[in-house]
């Protein structure tokens, strides 16, 4: 299907475009029923270990871990790990690569960035509970976590709801037109550990809520800047968020995560060392497309463990803040 002239316009205009209706029920729902799995895992667990009263096991994808936080947020919180672990890149199971190289999905990021894809490394999984303040995400751009030399180059984000989005359970909000702008200065440790662009730093465009349905897409820049607040009704906000680049921006795919040391010049690096990148399409060398959950696994994994050298921006604390 792709992007039509329009779309592509609005991407590059606005710097965000929401694709209705895109992803199948059948393209999200192994995702959806590993995910579950997960969260079933989880409860059995905690009620078997004497943590939980009951596993909530009649519960759906949407209510049974809210159900499981509203009972014990202990119990929540070590679900929440077990989906989150690893900055939120944990899970990369088979139905993660399958949407990661979702041909629906894949076509419309071609059409932004080109024919040959690498998988940039940082993707999430979010499940965002009922009136948890912790998994709010204030106002950044996904380039205040890349490394400088990447500014230049377009990486596009793909926000996928895994349920319906509104304004009260806490969907995407987005502020139009400024990415052609660069990065806006971000501070560490703003609100739950993120990097954060405070609100008196911020662009006056007017932002824009974004309520989505499952099915639907938001594609947008690095340089787009976006938030969500807390959810405010009783089920889970699930969400992922997938990003891609063109093979020609700096990525690790073919490297050894070992060559990533403070003694690297930081310019040679990939836009975010700390994750694996991937080939998804590569138009004259198709073999070196990750296409195996084994291959997939094993190269994420084999960062994980690793840890390579991230240098990071430098950017300053946020309670180091000097008033402009
Ligand atoms: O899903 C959210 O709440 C935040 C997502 C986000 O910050 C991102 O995709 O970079």
């Amino acid at each position: 299907m792709g992007l039509s002239q329009a779309e592509t316009t609005q991407f590059e205009n606005q710097g965000y475009l929401v694709k209705t209706g895109l992803l199948s029920k059948a393209a999200l729902h192994p995702l959806i029923r590993a995910l579950s799995g997960i969260v079933d895992e989880g409860a059995r667990r905690l009620h078997d270990e004497g943590k939980l009263p009951s596993p909530y096991a009649g519960e759906g994808f949407e209510t049974r871990l809210a159900h499981i936080y509203k009972e014990s947020e202990e119990a929540g919180e070590a679900v929440l790990a077990m989906i989150m672990g690893r900055g939120g890149g944990q899970f990369n199971g088979e139905s993660m690569l399958d949407l990661l190289r979702n041909a629906d999905l894949v076509d419309c990021v071609s059409d932004l960035i080109g024919p040959d894809i690498v998988g940039a490394s940082a993707y999430r999984i979010r499940p965002k509970l009922p009136g948890h303040t912790r998994t709010e995400v204030p106002w950044h751009q996904d380039s205040g976590y890349f490394l400088p030399h990447c500014d230049r180059h377009l990486i596009v984000t793909c926000w996928i709801p895994l349920v319906d989005t509104t304004v009260e359970n806490g969907c995407l909000h987005v502020i139009p037109g400024v990415h052609k702008g660069g990065v806006f200065r971000h501070y560490t440790g703003g609100h739950g550990g993120y990097l954060e662009i405070p609100g008196d730093e911020l662009p006056e465009n007017q932002p824009i809520p974004l309520e989505m349905k499952r099915g639907d897409v938001l594609f947008m820049t690095n340089l787009t800047p976006h938030a969500s607040f807390v959810n405010h009704t009783g089920i889970v906000r699930w969400s992922i968020d997938l990003r891609y680049q063109s093979m020609d921006a700096p990525n690790n795919s073919e490297e050894d995560p070992e060559t990533y040391t403070p003694e690297r010049d930081p310019v040679t690096m990939a836009c975010y060392p700390s994750e694996a990148d991937f080939v998804i399409r590569d138009s004259n060398h198709p073999e070196r497309e990750v296409t195996t959950p084994e291959a997939f696994r094993e190269l994420r994994d084999r960062y994980h463990e690793a840890k390579p050298y991230n240098p990071g921006r430098g950017w300053t604390r946020l309670k180091d803040r000097k008033e402009a």
